[in-house]
């Protein structure tokens, strides 16, 4: 079965290219940052906390079907793609940027950065979490760590501390090295989940993970390494059984995601990255 390589015969919908964080133009990152404000002031299916609260808090965590599960890459793929579209409703021609971890050892400034130029909060920075969802995780609807994390309404990072560690370029090389789909996955799932420890604070959590901005230039990154993945193992097989699963709640089996070109996006790749 196919792996997503591209195909001559399909190109139904316009590509564009998700952007490296680091390569942004100042107008660049104040676009984003006026879209994903724009996103946090709606509160209907289009706005913010409704997407970040589909990976955990308020219940149901769909999440379950996609952490140390072979559905890990695709999930996260339908996901990333609902949440681009529903950051380019707003009316801003932006794309989901990407966090290069293994070249860029800290928390990029274009998150970092607690105001915008003009003085007003980087909703890059912080979030406040949805009230439900705070809620839910003071009575135990998460996990042990949720507890503690209910009671910062808004999402903080802690990067850094002793014991954690940021993925390397030769650690993730190595594992886009492996032709196995599953071996593939769960070794970057594992990898995957050091960013988030790494990160600190509501990273670490998945209940709330997802309501730092900074999540989604994380997973963007993973999702860039399977694109990558995928063009040097064009011969590798995907698995029968996940190819017609739904990614719930997106409407979207597996095989649909395969190929990012066929979801209107790719990433910008060296031939030396793609090389089979
Ligand atoms: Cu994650």
């Amino acid at each position: 079965m196919a792996t997503g390589a591209p195909s001559a015969q399909r190109q139904a919908v316009p590509v564009r290219h998700r952007p490296n964080i680091a390569e942004m133009t100042a107008p660049q990152v104040a676009e984003l940052r006026t879209a994903l404000a724009k996103m946090l002031n709606t509160r209907d299916d289009r706005g913010y906390h409704h997407w970040a609260g589909i990976h955990g808090l308020p219940l149901p965590m769909y999440c379950d079907q996609a952490h140390g599960r072979p559905a890990f890459l695709p999930w996260h793929r339908a996901y990333l793609y609902r949440f681009e579209q529903a950051l380019r409703d707003t009316g801003h021609d932006v794309m989901l940027p990407w966090w290069d971890w293994t070249r860029d050892r800290e928390v990029p400034p274009a998150y970092a950065e607690e105001a915008r130029p003009n003085g007003s909060p980087n909703p890059l920075h912080s979030v406040r979490i949805d009230e439900l969802a705070l809620r839910q995780g003071r009575e135990g609807r998460g996990d042990e760590r949720s507890l503690m994390l209910a009671e910062r309404p808004d999402t903080y990072r802690e990067p850094n501390l002793p014991g954690t560690h940021l993925p390397t370029a030769s650690e993730i090389k190595r594992v886009i090295g492996y032709s196995d789909f599953q071996r593939f996955t769960f070794n970057l799932d594992d990898f995957h989940g050091n960013v988030h420890i790494w990160v600190g604070g509501h990273m670490t959590d998945i209940p709330y993970a997802a309501y730092d901005p900074l999540f989604w230039a994380h997973h963007t990154m993973i999702d860039r390494i399977w694109r990558i993945w995928q063009l040097k193992h064009p011969q590798s097989s995907f698995p029968a059984h996940l190819h017609d699963q739904v990614m719930e709640p997106f409407h979207l089996t597996a095989g649909r995601v395969l190929d990012p070109t066929e979801l209107g996006y790719d990433y910008s790749l060296s031939l030396a990255q793609v090389r089979p």
